[in-house]
């Protein structure tokens, strides 16, 4: 039986279940802890139940649309006229069922850009689409979004740019922050149920020359008040930026780590302390740790466009990513222990353009034939292992296989150091592939072969790893 208890001592939040504590979300080292203390702690660290859930989406599609998608900006400076943003054919519906036919579980809509032009009824400002002629100034693309992923079964998000390049009162940061609560609110409590929060980090100095101070902790409360089952991103404390636009994930990559939330008190001083940025290599190591006074679950979410340009321009029309690179993607990403957030932006129709429709066809095609059948017996309950423990699985010696598939039960925290896989072929057994983290899902691609059995071992682990899944495709 689980016992949970929330206790709070110098800053732990633990929970004890059976006779081991797992501490959500974050935890304070005590000042006496020993390196192997420190370790034991960090394959304790879990995450919330809100982090688990969004880490079990795998695939979220971000749709920036806006008016940059009708200036053909990347970035607007918030003074083009409302007149301009004026779709022919906006069908959020055509979204969220090619969304949700070629396997994403939650769309991310930009509600508002950093050119601050706001995509909802809001009473907020008058740079929305109330003042633009779609809908004679009465759409709301918030509205009908939020609606067609309720109607096709997708979780729904929203991007909401602090950065606001129209508001006169950025950077006068209480009134940019009321203004800021305000708008959040009116998205918060008017659409329904929103699963992710996105707050990008651009930000630029506002008209009056004052760079905006964001009060992170009402923001952040006011998304714990309207919506608690919702995770923030990036400026927020859940879900952490990969630290690339690229599509690419760490080989490496520990959900637990020593990169807090900026919101986190004294997350910013360790970042320091420990020289880590967004885009730093290691965050989770052993060494890390030994320097490290907190710990953090917070796993990382892979953005990437489809397109050269997170907004539309038809002149990229013939540069869809290529399916293959797509597929890359996909294991760099979610084979990479995280959540691939791919950007597919609509159109000056407001439609997805028929290219990028049919290159997400093939993808979920192609990801449902490298994933048709698992040529190994699926676990049956969790493999427990400890450091060198091996399990042996058989395999036909016909069928090719070139992917190997492994997971963590992650509620129960990240603990896998490195693991071997090897092929057994006429008595000999071969290393084929090795990895180091696993976490909710590591993918590892070799070249295609047959075996009689496999043998996976566990190499070095931090505590009794949960393996939940083994899979050979
Ligand atoms: C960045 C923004 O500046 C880009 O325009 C885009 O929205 C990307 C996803 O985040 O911070």
């Amino acid at each position: 039986m689980k016992k949970i208890i929330t206790a709070f001592a110098a800053g732990i939040i633990a929970c004890s279940c059976a006779n081991e504590t797992y501490y959500e979300k974050t935890v304070r080292f005590p000042e006496s802890a020993t390196l192997e203390e420190k370790i034991d702690i960090a394959a304790h660290v879990v995450p919330t139940p809100e982090q688990l859930k969004w880490q079990s989406l795998e695939l979220t599609a971000f749709l920036h649309f806006g008016m940059n998608t009708f200036t053909g900006n990347e970035w607007g400076d918030g003074t083009d006229s409302p007149e301009l943003f004026n779709p022919s054919e906006l069908d959020c519906r055509q979204w969220a069922r090619v969304l949700k036919e070629s396997g994403f579980r939650m769309a991310i809509l930009t509600a508002k850009h950093h050119d601050g032009f706001c995509l909802w009824q809001t009473e907020t400002t008058e740079y929305s689409v109330r003042n633009s002629p779609w809908k004679n100034g009465q759409g709301d693309v918030v509205r009908e979004m939020s609606e067609a992923c309720a109607e096709f079964g997708l979780e729904f998000g929203v991007y909401i740019s602090p950065w606001d390049r129209n508001a006169e009162c950025y950077g006068d940061s209480l009134a940019y922050n009321d203004l800021y609560v305000r708008q959040l609110t009116e998205l918060l409590t008017g659409y329904g149920k929103i699963s992710e929060v996105w707050f990008d980090g651009a930000c630029g100095e506002g008209p009056n020359g004052k760079v905006q101070v964001y009060d992170w902790e009402a923001i952040l409360a006011t998304i714990k008040e309207h919506q608690p089952q919702a995770v923030t991103a990036i400026m927020g404390n859940d879900v952490r930026w990969v630290g690339n636009e690229g599509g690419l994930g760490r080989k490496t990559e520990w959900s637990v780590n020593a990169f807090g939330p900026v919101s986190e008190d004294g997350a910013l001083e360790q970042r320091e302390q420990l020289g880590l940025t967004e885009m730093s290599a290691d965050m989770g190591s052993r060494e890390v740790i030994a320097q490290a006074q907190q710990l953090y679950w917070y796993p990382s979410e892979v953005d990437v466009s489809i397109r050269p340009g997170w907004f539309y321009h038809a002149e990229q029309d013939s540069q869809v990513r290529s399916l293959n690179n797509l597929i890359d993607i996909y294991y760099q990403s979610v084979g990479r222990n995280s959540v691939l957030l791919l950007n597919i932006p609509p159109d000056r129709r407001g439609l997805l353009h028929e290219n990028d429709v049919e290159r997400l066809t093939e993808f979920k095609s192609a990801l449902d034939e490298i994933f048709d059948r698992n040529l190994v017996e699926p676990l049956k309950k969790t493999w427990k292992a400890e450091s060198s423990d091996s399990m042996v699985f058989d395999v036909n010696g016909e069928d090719m296989f070139g992917t190997f598939l492994i997971s963590e039960d992650i509620s129960k925290g990240q603990r896998v150091e490195s693991f071997t896989v090897e092929t057994l072929k006429d008595g000999e057994w071969e290393l084929i592939a090795e990895g180091t983290t696993i976490g909710y899902r590591r993918l590892l691609r070799f070249e295609k072969t047959q075996a009689e059995q496999i043998r996976v071992t566990i190499t070095s682990t931090r505590a009794t790893a949960n393996i939940s899944a083994v899979g050979l495709y």
